[in-house]
C-alpha cells in the first residue's frame, strides 16, 4: 500500500497553502483534519523551500514547528519534520517526530545525520544540488534518472556512515529541486534507476510548478490537486512507497480506485 504523508506547513510563504496555518492552532487542527482523511504521516515543515524563498533560520523555524509537532505526536500521530537543519530535526524528533525529512539529503547541514543515527530517527533524504534560490542554475543533466539516482547513492551511502541504520533510509527524486520544467517528468519516467538502488522512494510533485506544462499556465488549484491524484497513482503503480501531498482526499480517493482495479 502506498503512504500518504500530508503536507503540514506552518509558514507565511509556501507553494499553495502559505500562510494560512502559521497560526500553531490552526496547523494542529489542519493536521489532524488531514489525518482523519487518511494521511498516513504528518510532514510539518516551518520554512519554505519555494523557487526564491528566503531562510528563516533555525530559531524562528524550531518556533513555529515545536506546538505543532508536539501536539499532533501527543495524539498519536506519525509526525515527520520536514526540515535540513540539524538543530531543528533534534527539537522536533524530542518532541515526538519520528521521521526526519530532508529535502537537502544532509547536504545542507552534515550534523543532521548523526542526529538521525543518534536518535534512531527514520530520514527521507531529498535529491538537491544547492539552495532554492538559484537552484535552476544547477539543473543540468546527461541522463536525469542515472545521474540523480548516483547522486542519492552518495547520500544514502553518506548516511549509512553516519551510522543510520539501512532500513531507515527512505530516497525522494526532489522532484522541483534543481529541475525545470520537462526534466521533471523525465525524471519520473526514469523512476525505475531510483528504485535499483533498493531503498523506499518517496515522491513529492503535489501542486508543484511543473504539472503546468499538462494542465496549461493558468491551471487553478484544484486543477493542480487532481493532477496530483493522478501522478499518485501512477507513482503508485511504479511501486513508491510513498507521496508527499497538500489534499489528502484527492490522493486517498484515487489509490482506492488503483486498489479496486487492481482486485
Ligand atoms: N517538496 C517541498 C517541500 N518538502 N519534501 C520532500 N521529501 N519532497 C518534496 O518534493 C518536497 C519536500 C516543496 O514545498 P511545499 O511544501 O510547498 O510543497
Amino acid at each position: 500500500m502506498t503512504e500518504i504523508w500530508a503536507v503540514v506547513n506552518v509558514t507565511p510563504d509556501s507553494f499553495s497553502d502559505g500562510g494560512r496555518y502559521l497560526d500553531p492552532s490552526a496547523a494542529i487542527a489542519h493536521g489532524r483534519a488531514l489525518r482523519a482523511q487518511g494521511a498516513h504521516v504528518l510532514d510539518v515543515g516551518g520554512e519554505s523551500t519555494r523557487p526564491g524563498s528566503q531562510p528563516v533560520g533555525a530559531d524562528e523555524e524550531i518556533r513555529r514547528i515545536l506546538p505543532v509537532v508536539t501536539a499532533l505526536a501527543a495524539d498519536g500521530a506519525v509526525v515527520s519534520i520536514d526540515t535540513y537543519r540539524a538543530a531543528t530535526a533534534r527539537e522536533a524528533v524530542a518532541a515526538g517526530a519520528r521521521i526526519v525529512n530532508d529535502v537537502s539529503g544532509g547536504l545542507a547541514d552534515p550534523a543532521l545525520l548523526d542526529v538521525v543515527a543518534e536518535t534512531g530517527a527514520t530520514v527521507a533524504l531529498g535529491h538537491w544540488r544547492g539552495p532554492s534560490a538559484d537552484m535552476y542554475a544547477r539543473a543540468s543533466y546527461d541522463s536525469i534518472g542515472a545521474d540523480v539516482a548516483a547522486e542519492l547513492r552518495e547520500r544514502a551511502d553518506a548516511a549509512l556512515a553516519a551510522g543510520v541504520h539501512p532500513d531507515r533510509i527512505i530516497l525522494d527524486p526532489g522532484v522541483g529541486f534543481a529541475k525545470a520544467g520537462e526534466q521533471n517528468w523525465a525524471l519520473l519516467r526514469e523512476l525505475a534507476a531510483i528504485e535499483a538502488l533498493g531503498y523506499p522512494i518517496l515522491i513529492g510533485t503535489s501542486r508543484k510548478r511543473f504539472l503546468v506544462s499538462a494542465l496549461g499556465d493558468e491551471a487553478t488549484q484544484d486543477q493542480k490537486d487532481l493532477a496530483t491524484a493522478v501522478t499518485s497513482v501512477l507513482a503508485a503503480q511504479q511501486g513508491v512507497h510513498a507521496v508527499r501531498v497538500h489534499n489528502v482526499a484527492a490522493t486517498r480517493d484515487a489509490l482506492a480506485v488503483l486498489d479496486a482495479w487492481r482486485g
